[in-house]
């Protein structure tokens, strides 16, 4: 018997819900009506490209609905969650709109995640099934998803785009178009309440494997409309998604829910490599993307060597998971003929954004405000108190979107949630104008151009080699991505170990690839800090050291 999922959930306080019910942030809808209230506006806009297949709003919604029914036909019931490890591509779209509207849930795993995530995901989250598609480049997902399985005894179905082999069902047949109609008024009849989880999210966690957030209809609503309004979303808008769409930007901040709940063009992009994304934005007269910052920077050094002509019709490029210099955000601007939007955002809810029309000052140079009136933000030093406007500080959050607790995580959410505020770790400093600027970070967590690594994850499984008898896993500074892990060891007496070996063995133990540390460097000792714990300051320093030209 598996618990229903709303038991793990830490909800909001009531007197908290009420208010922000009151001041219309929550606004009791399912996130599925917002795009069927879309599609009753306009049935004939094209909703999605997706490759060769362009569906219009009509065709959308019908063929979610007509999913819907077919996975609850399959034996799926509302509050079953799904693990989901989809490309971006038309059927995680439709799939994730009927698990919105049947009330399945969604557990948004990212296309790098391998055996060692997904088990963990699989049997934290209970998933009675798992949707991948067959194959991504030469690796094959379905395997991958067999031996989940085989592994997780509460998985029932493997769901697979593409070629599929029993026992796996293909999920290209239940997200086709429809052969019954009727399905949206059998769909409405089992809408789910508003406050249960639409989705989990995966926080880019400090403590070993990443945390799942749940994200309710209500409060995820409200992210995608409250982001949607700051950037500038109107029917008109068409959106390139290439950032991995299970992650909460190109998802929801507004990303391709944003576009589908004001009735734009969301095109689907499976990677944001710069010839494919240039033709796409040319062909599609795209509006508006989304990019992390060393993605900004391929697509400024393209430009260079083809012109600007393709990009005529981007009018904003949001940029954000991870800081972007501000060298670099000066010339988005000049050089992509773009306005930029930094996004200063995580899974666990806060989005800042700068506005369209902030004087460049602040475009440039900060990462910007609360998307909400409802953020309450706070600047404290190590002991708790709230620093002055101007004095780098740990931020604290709560609000309409944030959810006071991860799922399953007693132990955690004490260290990570104050009273109801979040506490993501960022250090920053918050400018007189009310604007944020991140200056740095102080949780265990290396941010590899925006996919974040868990430092306690990777030491976690490099002491299971023998050679090992201290392992640290830091960032070292690079110029495309922010930073790379470096890891550091202290080996056995008479023990020897190389980069590729510790590559090869984390590769073996099924965890995903941007995991990986770049970089080997082997001590006789590892420094400590005056009460015993690994100095990784200093290593931090060492390393940086290293790298830096010699003068
Ligand atoms: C986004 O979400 P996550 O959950 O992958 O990561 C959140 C963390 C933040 O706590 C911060 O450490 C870092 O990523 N971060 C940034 C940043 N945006 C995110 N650090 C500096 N500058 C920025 N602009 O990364 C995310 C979620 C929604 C929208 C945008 C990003």
């Amino acid at each position: 018997m598996t618990e229903p999922t709303r038991n793990g959930v830490v909800p909001w306080p009531l007197e908290d819900a009420a208010r922000y019910r009151e001041r219309g942030w929550w606004r009791d809808r399912p996130l599925g009506e917002y795009v069927l209230d879309a599609a009753d506006r306009n049935p004939d806009k094209t909703a999605l490209v997706s490759g060769p297949l362009r569906l219009t709003y009509r065709e959308l919604v019908e063929r979610a609905d007509a999913a819907a029914e077919r996975i609850l036909a399959l034996g799926l019931k509302p509050d079953d969650r799904v693990l989901v490890q989809l490309p971006n591509d038309w059927q995680f779209v439709v799939f994730a709109l009927a698990c919105f509207r049947s009330g399945v849930i969604p557990v948004m795993a990212l296309p790098a995640h391998r055996h060692h995530e997904l088990t963990y995901l699989a049997e934290l989250a209970e998933v009675v099934a798992i949707a991948v598609p067959d194959r991504i480049k030469d690796f094959d997902h379905q395997a991958l998803a067999e031996k989940v399985a085989a592994t997780a005894p509460v998985v029932r179905w493997i769901l697979t785009t593409g070629e599929t082999r029993a026992p796996a069902i293909s999920l290209d047949d239940l997200l086709a178009a429809p052969e019954n109609p009727g399905a949206r008024e059998r769909i409405d009849a089992l809408a789910p309440h508003p406050d249960s989880p639409a989705c989990f999210l995966l926080s880019g966690g400090t403590t070993g494997l990443p945390k799942l957030i749940t994200r309710t209809h209500n409060d995820y609503a409200y992210n995608v409309v409250a982001t949607a309004v700051v950037s500038g979303l109107t029917s008109d808008t068409v959106y390139l998604g290439t950032l991995p769409a299970s992650h909460n930007f190109p998802l929801a901040c507004p990303g391709v829910l944003g576009t589908l709940f004001v009735g734009g063009t969301a095109v689907m992009l499976p990677s944001p490599e710069p010839v494919r994304g240039f033709a796409t934005i040319a062909k599609e007269k795209v509006t508006i993307a989304s990019a992390v910052p060393a993605v900004a920077q391929r697509w400024i050094d393209h430009r260079r060597e083809v012109g600007a002509e393709s990009l005529a019709s981007l009018q904003v490029l949001q940029v954000g998971g991870s800081r972007m210099p501000d060298e670099l955000a000066a010339r988005v601007r000049p050089e992509l003929g773009a306005t930029l939007q930094q996004v200063f955002g995580m899974a666990e809810g806060l989005i800042n954004m700068t506005r369209l029309d902030d004087p460049d000052d602040v475009i440039v140079s900060t990462q910007g405000r609360p998307v909400s009136d409802g953020d309450e933000i706070r600047v404290v030093d190590a002991d708790g108190k709230d620093v002055p406007d101007g004095t780098p500080g740990l931020i604290l959050t709560r609000g309409p979107y944030t959810p006071r607790g991860y799922y399953r995580a007693p132990e955690h959410n004490e260290r990570a949630f104050v009273d109801g505020w979040y506490g993501s770790g960022d250090v920053v400093v918050r400018r007189s104008d009310g604007n944020l600027v991140v200056h740095g970070r102080e949780k265990d967590l290396v941010n590899r151009g925006g996919e974040k690594i868990s430092a306690e994850e990777v030491e976690n499984i490099v002491y299971r080699l023998e050679s090992v008898e201290l392992a640290a896993a830091v960032g070292m500074p690079d110029p495309v991505l922010g930073e790379r892990l470096c890891l550091y060891v202290e080996l056995r007496p008479g023990a020897d170990l190389d980069l590729e070996t510790v590559r090869a063995f984390m590769t073996e133990e099924g965890v995903a690839a941007f995991k990986l540390p770049e970089r080997l460097e082997v001590l006789d000792t590892l420094p400590l800090t005056k009460v015993g714990k690994i100095d990784k300051k200093l290593l931090r320093e060492d390393v940086a050291g290293k790298l830096a030209p010699a003068v």
